[in-house]
């Protein structure tokens, strides 16, 4: 059985999990704790040698990097989720990046300077933490953009596109990132958070966030 290797707390674990549970992949999560440095652990290495969450093990298939992942279960699923055509598979792949090279890393340095600091032994850093609001303040028009002009980020269907970028905005409610400017997007949003594979994952990201935290600290803000 497909194993996964992650946190309920990372984005790109979550990806991952939406994704296997789009396309019904029944598989073993195992819980890599990335505060007590589970993921440097020579064990773990071995199946990810980045040191990073996510990862899979699929009957011997080692990989990490969740879009790698991603593309792969999708792949071998011959899902529509990750079109065939190469034009269209192409636009799929442009979103991908766009929402981790930029969506993500925006929201992740929010997410860093707002609570995941506190838990690492490195100052909190308002510089980075306004990048982090100024970068998504460029970004969400552009997909709020393409949300008016199509249903779904790569045109009438859902695809990995719709996923990844979905995992990158997850952090917004507790990182009080305001999305009420942005309709098309919000109203995307919601449609696809109602999705079972999405709920199959958590009710949202927030909740699954604050549940953990309040298990961690008393600092949930
Ligand atoms: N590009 C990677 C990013 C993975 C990543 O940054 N994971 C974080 C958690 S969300 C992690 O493993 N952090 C622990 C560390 O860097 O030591 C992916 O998409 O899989």
């Amino acid at each position: 059985m497909l194993q996964i290797y992650g946190s309920p707390l990372s984005s790109p674990s979550n990806k991952v999990c939406y994704v296997a549970n789009y396309l019904n992949i029944p598989y073993e999560f195992y819980f890599i704790n990335i505060g007590a440095g589970d993921q440097r652990k020579p064990e773990y290495l071995k199946i990810n040698k980045f040191g990073k969450i996510p990862a899979i093990d699929d009957d011997g298939f080692t990989l990490g990097e969740s879009n790698a992942i991603i593309q792969y279960l999708s792949s071998k699923h011959q899902s529509s989720i990750y079109p065939q055509d190469i034009k269209q598979r192409a636009i799929v792949d442009s979103w991908i990046d766009y929402s981790s090279l930029h969506v993500m890393v925006a929201t992740s340095k929010i997410m860093f300077n707002t609570h995941f600091y506190k838990f690492a032994d490195i100052a909190k850093d308002e510089r980075s933490l306004q990048d982090g609001r100024q970068f998504l303040e460029k970004y969400l028009p552009i997909v709020e953009k393409q949300l008016t002009d199509t249903p779904f980020l790569a045109g009438k269907e859902i695809t990995l596109a719709d996923i990844a970028m979905i995992a990158a905005l997850d952090t917004c409610e507790v990182a009080h990132v305001d999305l009420s400017a942005y309709t098309h997007l919000v109203a995307w949003r919601k449609k696809i958070m109602n999705e079972a594979f999405y709920k199959k994952q958590h009710e949202n990201y927030a909740a699954s966030f604050n549940k953990i935290m309040s298990k961690l600290t008393n600092k949930v803000e």
